[in-house]
């Protein structure tokens, strides 16, 4: 029987390459995965592909560092490798990947970088194809990713004038913790896929300039792993894919508790997860082949979860409870009904039901049913009301405070700004909202957070969606059109 302290030569662990006996090696640590082949929630193939050799390049972007030693059975840690002994994974290098390389060597220097959407726009082009699909996708004929962007363009300002606006102060609080800025870095899944330190990216930018990052459920760093690169006192919250084992799940949330994260932001627009085609054309490597990265991970999410758990989850923590993907007034009523601390307006990025409304635009009807059916007022300290999906501006951001946000989620654009530039992408990203907060607040008359008001804005045309507005060109050139099948090469 095999120990765990044994080390292992290359050329043993190499035997194992089948079905029968399938050993792979992990940052140099071996593992038996035969048994655990049709239990992985990616599938056996991509495993199989790896059989007998070091899987570490393609296990690292899709999963924390833990999850093997977590799912795997500790008889099944065989013990190390002395990696010298080990053949090198063939890596060879595609014209694609070539022509990539040199793409990555013709990026603009940062300091032409002026805004959001120019982190896109290079990271277009230089990201990998399939992680540019994976982040870039949406749900089916992409309309509501689209409309998340365009929904801001049927809201006009009212600035005021005169207001002696020599200092001006945009920071704000959010479920009681201080934030440089109103907005938050929201949730995404899978970080490694855009630069080899995934989440811990926004991290260290959200402690550099004082902004609260939310950490995914279904991040690519261990959560612990970012916990423990978080700044003394750095404020964090975390979302929550809800597990069909709710004991899981309760020690997912205890941990987090005890960790210091400071709001439990609870998915609930994701039962099923979207059929993102962009996704799905890359042929991720799963047992479907038509499944795509996102799927192939998120068997474990429980579509059972209902109204009558929420009373589970305050008798579990006593962190603010907060409802991710609400997108109608009567949804926002219950969860404020229930004693909930506040729900984000959103659509999941236009990436799970295609034509749900942008949050934005939710936002307008959340605040005017639950001030006549609750005499609430918003901003409100009780009940607090985000809104993520198709934030590229500081104006956007101001936009949604005027209408009654506490702040907003922006996901997408900082992963573009990280995987275009790395951790110094992230920090400019973060600079140039600040810059752009700054004049704004100017020009809008508003000196603090508290002075960005609803009569600042006209957001009388948010319910049509057919108005016309003048073209959005740089977005437009960053958006990737669907393509559709094609014949194979003959
Ligand atoms: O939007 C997503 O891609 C997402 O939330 C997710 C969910 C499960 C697995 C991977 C990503």
């Amino acid at each position: 029987m095999a120990s765990s302290d044994r080390t292992y030569s290359g050329k043993e662990v190499a035997l194992h390459n089948s079905r029968e006996s399938c050993w792979i090696i992990v940052h140099g640590k071996v593992y038996d995965v035969t048994d655990f082949l049709d239990d992985h929630p990616g599938g056996s193939k991509i495993i199989l592909k790896y059989a007998g050799k070091d899987a570490t390049v393609e296990y690292d972007p899709i999963h924390p560092p833990d999850a093997i030693t977590t799912n795997l059975k500790p008889e099944k840690h065989l013990g190390s490798v002395d990696l010298a002994t080990v053949e090198k994974v063939k890596v060879t290098i595609t014209d694609e990947e070539r022509a990539r390389q040199e793409r990555i060597a013709a990026r603009p220097p940062l300091s032409e970088i002026l805004n959001l959407h120019d982190f896109e726009a290079i990271a277009k082009h230089t990201m990998p194809e399939k992680a540019w699909a994976y982040y870039s996708s949406a749900a089916d004929d992409e309309i509501t990713n689209r409309e998340n962007h365009a929904a801001f363009h049927r809201i006009w300002f009212r600035p005021r004038i005169l207001k002696n606006v020599t200092k001006v102060d945009w920071s704000t609080t959010i479920l009681g913790q201080k934030s440089s800025m109103p907005l938050y870095i929201t949730a995404t899944a899978l970080g490694k896929l855009g630069h080899p330190d995934g989440e811990l990216n926004l991290t260290r930018a959200a402690a550099k300039h004082g902004i609260i990052q939310m950490i995914p459920t279904l991040a690519s760093c261990s959560f612990d792993e970012i916990m423990d690169t978080a700044a003394p006192g750095q404020v964090q919250f975390f979302q929550l894919y809800v597990n069909k084992d709710r004991e899981i799940t309760k020690r997912i949330v205890q941990h987090a508790e005890q960790r210091g994260i400071k709001g439990l932001f609870i998915t609930v627009d994701a039962p099923q997860l979207g059929r993102r085609e962009k996704d799905m054309r890359q042929k991720f490597e799963a047992e479907d082949p038509s499944e795509g990265a996102a799927r192939a991970i998120s068997s474990f999410i429980d579509p059972g979860l209902d109204w009558s758990d929420m009373a589970w989850f305050k008798s579990i923590t006593k962190m603010p409870l907060i409802l991710k993907g609400v997108q109608c007034w009567e949804d926002a009523l219950e969860a404020y009904d229930l004693g909930l601390n506040g729900v984000v307006l959103s659509n999941h990025g236009g990436r799970q039901l295609d034509f749900a409304r942008s949050g934005i635009e939710v936002l307008v009807e959340v605040t005017s049913k639950l001030k006549e059916m609750r005499g609430l007022s918003f901003p409100n300290e009780k009940f607090q009301l985000f809104v993520d999906g198709g934030v590229r501006r500081a104006t956007d951001v101001m936009k949604a405070i005027a209408l009654g946000a506490t702040a907003v989620g922006v996901g997408r654009p900082f992963l573009y700004a990280y995987s275009a530039y790395g951790p110094e992408g992230i920090n400019q990203a973060l600079q140039i909202l600040h810059d752009e907060f700054e004049m704004n607040m100017r020009l809008l008359g508003a000196r603090n957070i508290k002075e960005v008001v609803a009569g600042m804005v006209d957001a009388s045309n948010i319910h049509l969606h057919m108005v016309s507005v003048p073209a959005d060109n740089l977005y437009e050139s960053n958006y990737e059109r669907l393509q559709g099948a094609r014949l194979r090469e003959i």
